[in-house]
């Protein structure tokens, strides 16, 4: 079981929100108490339940709540467009939406009482039963669903636990949203079952973070645009980096956090930071041990019973052991995903029927077993601030645009978010528009973090004798 009572110190703060504070034993209560008013609404286990994941207490509840009684939580991004939305709903069919939603919404809405905590528990789910139905990106195509189990999340956070010495004693400060695995699985679910505390932030914001850590965190969990951030201003305020030092353990992931970055945050904290790898449908698949950390520009070695290969193009095994020869990242073990949510030939094509799981990732492995993550086979998938963006479905927002013939998406390098999203497009005859609607348009269709932050509007896009658009000569081309 991914959360039960019994995983708690009950006593204990278990999450702190501005001045508010609940102990363990006070959040269950209230989630079971949530968990209750769904099931009289008539939910039972292996529902679904959209969960509007504003960062926020009632959100914790929410997501609490469904872990305890077997409801699948479907967390919507509060900044989602009305496309994506559109499709999530469509995809996930959830029979209620959780939550505070900022429009109307085709389905019943069910708002988190936080002054009621007096219900019977819910009956514990099965461990292989479904937690979570989390959508991620791919190159083309609408984001699809990956199906978590309770078995995945658990084995995959005590595999953590232990890789971290992450303990009761510890309170992680998060300022992550709480929609993906990042936020969600490892901060939220991770501190509750590790009987941990949660300091939650309610943005990512560096004061908030240094007052947090200075003032009772002893881990912070962070996507490496945040860690640039950090150390932007440690560098100019010794209050930042005194905080920074203080914590007990500096994670990073989501993203390549660059050697400079390790480098910059070493020399002003004399801290190193601890990097692991792992996408939505695997969850966290290697990690650097406290216990031998930090290993910049690692992102360590196979977390206890998962299995990792390195293979070639054919997926036939590379045995290299050299951190030289690079090949595809595969994976197997329990903290694998059930597949994608209605899409059998999505999950074939990742998976395969000895259960390794393929992840497009691109690495070198040394002679202890450490990756080095080099790279991505595929370029039309853009990481922007942690976040996993398909080129081809900002392409498609944009074509929808009335102004707009042909749209090409690409990552460009970004000091500060890793990559940063451009679009090329060129228009329609006789039609007008600005780049700022453009990129308003995209926010409005998809969610905030897919707007292009630049859009290039040009007479044609490059292309080959074939027609195929050139992306490698698109930031050449004149706007
Ligand atoms: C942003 N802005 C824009 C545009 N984009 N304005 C115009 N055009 C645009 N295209 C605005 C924003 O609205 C904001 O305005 C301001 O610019 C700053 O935006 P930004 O630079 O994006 O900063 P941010 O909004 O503060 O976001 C940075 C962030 C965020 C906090 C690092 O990217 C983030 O939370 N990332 C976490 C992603 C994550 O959790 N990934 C996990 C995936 P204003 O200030 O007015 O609002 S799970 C995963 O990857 C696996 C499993 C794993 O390994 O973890
Ligand atoms: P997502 O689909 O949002 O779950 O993103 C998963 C992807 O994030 C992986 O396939 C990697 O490309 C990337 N990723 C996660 N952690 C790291 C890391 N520590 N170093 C490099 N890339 C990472």
């Amino acid at each position: 079981m991914l959360l039960s009572p019994s995983h708690a110190r009950r006593a204990r703060t278990a999450l702190s929100f501005g001045e508010d504070r609940w102990t363990h034993d006070a959040l269950m209560r209230l989630a079971a108490s949530h968990a209750h008013t769904l099931a009289t609404l008539g939910l039972c286990a292996g529902d679904r339940v959209a969960v509007w994941a504003r960062v926020d207490p009632a959100t914790v509840i929410a997501l609490v709540a469904n872990a305890l009684a077997g409801f699948v939580s479907v967390p919507i991004n509060p900044s989602v467009g009305a496309s994506e939305l559109a499709h999530v709903l469509a995809d996930a069919s959830p029979r209620v939406l959780v939550g505070e939603p900022d429009r109307d919404v085709p389905l019943p809405v069910v708002r988190v009482d936080l002054s009621h905590a007096d219900a019977p528990w819910p009956h514990a789910p099965e461990a292989s039963a479904p937690a979570l139905v989390l959508y991620t990106s791919g190159t083309t195509g609408r984001p699809k669903g990956a199906v978590l189990s309770h078995r995945a999340l658990a084995a995959n956070l005590d595999a953590l636990a232990d890789a971290w010495q992450w303990t009761a004693d510890d309170t992680l400060v998060h300022a992550l949203p709480l929609f993906h695995v990042h936020g969600l699985a490892l901060g939220l679910f991770g501190a509750l079952r590790a009987g941990a505390g949660l300091r939650l932030l309610p943005r990512f914001d560096a004061v908030l973070v240094r007052d947090a850590l200075a003032a009772e965190g002893t881990m912070l969990f962070g996507v490496p645009t945040m860690y640039h951030r950090l150390v932007e201003v440690a560098e100019r305020e010794a209050p930042m980096a005194a905080a920074l030092r203080r914590a007990r353990v500096l994670v990073s992931g989501s993203a390549g956090l660059p050697l400079r970055e390790h480098r910059r945050i070493e020399s002003v904290t004399g801290r190193g930071v601890f990097e692991r790898y792992g996408l939505t449908e695997t969850l966290i698949n290697t990690a650097v041990r406290v216990d031998e950390g930090p290993r910049p520009g690692y992102v360590g070695r196979a977390l206890r019973g998962v299995e990792v290969r390195l293979v070639d193009d054919t997926r036939h095994t590379l045995d290299a052991h050299d951190d030289t020869t690079l090949g595809e990242v595969a994976v197997r073990g329990p903290n694998l995903f059930d597949g994608y949510l209605h899409r059998p030939d999505a999950t074939a094509a990742v998976r395969d029927d000895e259960g390794w799981f393929y992840t497009g990732d691109l690495a070198a492995r040394s002679a202890d077993g450490a990756l080095r993550i080099v790279g991505r086979r595929a370029t039309d998938l853009i990481k922007t601030g942690g976040y996993k963006v398909g080129a081809g479905e900002v392409e498609a927002a944009l074509l929808e645009h009335p102004a707009v013939r042909e749209a090409a998406v690409k990552g460009v390098a970004d000091d500060d978010l890793g990559e940063r999203i451009e679009a090329w497009v060129a228009l329609r005859e006789g039609a007008s528009v600005t780049a700022d609607a453009l990129v308003e348009h995209v926010g409005a269709s998809l969610a905030w973090h897919k707007r292009p932050r630049r859009v290039h509007v040009l007479e044609a896009l490059p292309r080959n004798a074939m027609g195929k658009v050139l992306k490698a000569a698109l930031q050449g081309a004149a706007s």
